[in-house]
Order: C-alpha cells, then structure tokens, then sequence
C-alpha cells in the first residue's frame, strides 16, 4: 500500500503526530531535512507502518494521490523553505497541510500562492502538546473545504474525542480562519493561566496558605465548574517536590520570569487592529513581560513601599470567594475572545461557527473544560448571540459571582497583591454592562482641541462646538 499521507518534520510534534495517524490504521510517509532523524523514528518503531525517505522528491513521490503532506516543522521561513522544497513535486489537486503554530497571516498569504499553483493548502491548529499529538490534539483546520473534505477521515480519526464521542476536529473556514482560531486559542491559555496564577498568589501571598493547602484548594475545585485541564495540572504541580534532592515545592525553585512564544502578543495586536476590546489576554501578556524584569522588581521592592496596615478577612469565606472571582474572570476572558473572533469572522469573511469551535476545544487541547460545554450550548441556542454574557447561564454565573469578584480585587488591592486579570475583567464587565460612559467626556476633549466632532444623543448629525467663542 502506498502510504496515504506523510509528515515533513521529525521533530517531537511531527514524529507523534505520524505515529498517531499511523495507530489509527494508515501508513505514513516520513520525512525530515536531517535524514539521521528519520532514520531514528523508523529504528525506535520497527513494527509501525512507515514510509521513510531521505530526499523529498522520493517522498512526495512515495506517496498516494492527491496528495496528503503535512508539515510539522518550526513555523516561520522553516515552512515557506519546505513549501519551495516540496512545490517542484507536486500535482495539482494535492493537499498541503501545515500544522506548526503559524501566524494567520501567513497562512493566509500561502494559501493564496499556492492556490494560483493548483495546490490545496490547509493551515491547522494543533493543540495539546506533545502528547496530545501522540494520543489526540484538538485541530482546528483552515483552507479549501474541498480539501478539508479529502483530510478529514484522517483528522477524525486522530483527534482527541469529547466525553460524548465526537471528534475535536471540524473545518474553521477558508484561508487562515483555523490558524486563527488556534491563536485565540492560545490567547485564551494565556488568560486563563494568569487567572490560575493570581489565585494562587492571592492564596499565598495575602492568606498565608501553604503550598499544600493551595494544592488541596485547586483539587477540591477541580471537581467542580472550574474542572479543567489547567486547574488540574495546577493541582498536580503544587504537590510536586523538588527533583534535585531538597523537600521543597518545585515551584518555590522555579524562577518567577514568564516566557511566551508569541502567540497571546498576536492575538493582543490582532484586536487592537479589529478594534476589540482584548484586555484579559493583553493584560496576561503584560503580566508575562513584567515578570521577566525580575532584578529591576527585586530592586523596587526595597524601596517602594508596599500597602500599610493588614487586611481583615475570614479565610474560607474568601477561599470561596477567589474560587468565583476565577470563575467569572475566566467567562470575561472567554466573552472577549469569542467577541473578538465574531468581529474576525466578519472582517475576513470566515463564517466562523462559535458553537463548533467550543465543542472541539472540550477535549485534546490545554484549555479543555467542562464549561466549553456551556459555550456549546449557549451559540447552539442563539448562534447570532451578541456576546456570551448575554445567554443565561453566563448572565446567572455573573449576577452571583459580580460581589466575591469586587470583594476580592478591593482585598487584593488593599493588599497589595496585583490582580491584572481580576482587575480587567470586572472593569469589562462594568464597561459593557453600562448604559452610558464617560465617552461624552472624551468626545468633548477631542472636539475642543481637534475639532474633530461629535454626535449628540438627542438629534442627529454631526456636531461641533464653538469652543473658543466668549459666552
Ligand atoms: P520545532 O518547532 O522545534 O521545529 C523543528 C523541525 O523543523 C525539525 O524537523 C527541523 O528539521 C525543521 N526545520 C527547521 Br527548524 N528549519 C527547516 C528548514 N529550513 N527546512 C526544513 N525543515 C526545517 O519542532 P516541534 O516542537 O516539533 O514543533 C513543530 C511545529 O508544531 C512548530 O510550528 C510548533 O510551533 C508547532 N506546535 C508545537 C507544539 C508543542 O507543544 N511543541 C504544540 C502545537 C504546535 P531538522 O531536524 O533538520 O532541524
């Protein structure tokens, strides 16, 4: 049998990725620039059903037609070098799939070029790591659904399945809509980290708690409407000691400087070009870049002053009150990315289906949780809903849960422990449920030195005013 589909790139990512479509009953063509890895793959798996090649016109050619070739490799000049490489080799009709955490940009600009070739090009998020390529990522496919037709009996088979069954794939929209999907995606990680991580700070830092209390906390809301990946790793790591010999908690040794590969900048940028407001991803990604200046906070924090006087406060009271300022900064958080990508699916033209993008985000990839579910449900219910906050269940969570989040940013804040995430999701949900904003002001302030108008909300037209008239 000719293989039915091969994978360029032998790095972690593309090695598991074949040898997870290779479980699901097909034999895959591999391939990588340096042919030592290749060979490595085939040797530590002599039993699976493998196609290597070591030049890439014998692995285009190895293979069944159209074409299915995925490239797994390092997103950027790495991907347009192997689309040079493979371009020659190729038929018309064939598919090229890249699955690396690419821009959506790019994706879009490959699939226009290629498109003029002949050539199918898909661009698909992955999600779930290394292991979740091995035993099931969520995907989210982007291209010609002609082509997505051709791939997606494969893409079903190896995607993660949901509780229910149904398989963590599902075609996003043309062009770079599935990249784009992934990069929210990973924009949405970001938030949610950094909700995990000021609980944790708040926990420790203005409760006092231990951290194995903190790790009994997380499991016991695991259990609950935070279940999720995130919160359970989170669980796990706080347990964990250290591996080179002292008894202390890894995560007291681990450096506090946040690293990041870009993906929560792009999203961050990509709504201020929208004109979204995107400030629980934005303000993750700040609070990402603040942590990395350690030496310069090591030194402010001798000689800037931290709040006076301490805070009051009944402890398991304000345990379960941080466990619902989490709960609904993480609906914020949501809100806004799935906002933001109502405004993309308009501006690109992506016809972008909400309520499938949450269903395949419940199993496979980092951010899977049980309330994705309630994503689904709330755009199976209403798929034209404004803003998630508007359906039921989010407006209830947010009704109970509006006070334990305003309580705790003002302990936090009298504590002095910072909540840049806690902070804006409050402040967006004052925003967006108040009727009027000091917007009036502002137009005024822009009017009076720009002249640069304003709209009245009592007649219609276009206003300006005579402000350097004596009156
Ligand atoms: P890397 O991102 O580290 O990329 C290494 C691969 O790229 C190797 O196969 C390497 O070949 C190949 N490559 C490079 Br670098 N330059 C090349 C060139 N000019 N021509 C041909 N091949 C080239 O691998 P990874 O961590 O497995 O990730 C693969 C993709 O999947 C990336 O886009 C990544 O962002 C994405 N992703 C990763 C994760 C994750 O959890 N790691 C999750 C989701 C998506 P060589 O062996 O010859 O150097």
């Amino acid at each position: 049998d000719k293989p039915q589909i091969g994978v360029v790139g032998m790095a972690v990512m593309g090695k598991n990725l074949a040898l997870n479509i290779e479980s699901r009953g097909y034999t895959v063509a591999i391939y990588n620039r340096t042919g030592s890895k290749t060979e490595k793959v085939v040797s530590d798996h002599p039993d699976k059903h493998l196609v290597p090649s070591y030049t890439i016109e014998d692995f285009v050619n190895s293979l069944e037609k159209p074409r299915r070739i995925m490239m797994m490799v390092k997103a950027g000049k790495p991907t347009d070098a192997v689309i040079a490489e493979l371009l020659p080799h190729l038929d018309k009709g064939d598919v090229l799939i890249d699955g690396g955490n690419t821009f959506f940009e790019d994706t879009m600009r490959r699939n226009a070029e290629l498109d003029n070739s002949g050539i199918n090009f898909i661009g698909t998020g992955v999600s779930g790591g290394e292991l979740g390529a091995l035993e099931g990522p969520s995907m989210m496919p982007g291209g010609q659904k002609e082509a997505y037709d051709l791939v997606a009996p494969i893409f079903e088979k190896m995607a993660a399945k949901a509780e229910d069954g149904a398989p963590c794939v599902t075609y996003i929209g043309p062009n770079g809509a599935g990249h784009y999907v992934k990069m929210i995606h990973n924009g949405i990680e970001y938030g949610d980290e950094e909700l995990i991580d000021e609980s944790y700070n708040l926990l420790r830092n203005m409760l006092g708690l231990t951290v194995d209390e903190i790790a009994d906390i997380f499991s016991e809301w695991n259990k609950g409407e935070l279940d999720s990946y995130l919160i359970d790793i989170t669980a796990d790591i706080l347990t964990r000691k250290d591996d080179l010999g002292s008894d202390k908690p890894i995560v007291d040794l681990i450096m506090d400087k946040g690293g990041n590969k870009g993906t929560g900048k792009w999203s961050s940028q990509n709504a201020l070009a929208l004109g979204v407001p995107q400030s629980l991803i934005t303000e993750s990604v700040y609070a990402r870049y603040i942590s990395v200046m350690k030496e310069e906070r090591v030194a402010a924090s001798k000689v800037l002053p931290k709040p006076e006087g301490k805070v009051e406060f009944d402890k398991d009271e304000v345990i379960e009150k941080i466990r619902q300022a989490l709960y609904f900064s993480k609906i914020m958080s949501y809100a806004q990315g799935f906002e933001q990508m109502k405004v993309a699916s308009k501006h690109y033209d992506w016809n972008l289906q909400f309520g499938e993008i949450a269903k395949i985000w419940r199993a496979g990839c980092i951010i899977r949780a049980r309330f994705l579910q309630n994503i689904t449900d709330a755009y199976n219910k209403d798929p034209e809903l404004d803003n998630l906050l508007l359906d039921d269940y989010f407006k209830d969570i947010a009704k109970r849960y509006q006070e334990a989040i305003r309580d705790i940013v003002g302990l936090a804040v009298k504590a002095g422990v910072p909540v840049p995430g806690f902070s804006s999701a409050i402040a967006y949900y004052d925003s967006y449920r108040s009727a009027v904003l000091p917007a009036n002001l502002l137009q005024a302030q822009r009017d009076y030195f720009g002249a640069h108008t304003y709209e009245r909300v009592d007649r219609e037209g276009i206003y300006h005013y005579p402000w350097y008239k004596e009156q």
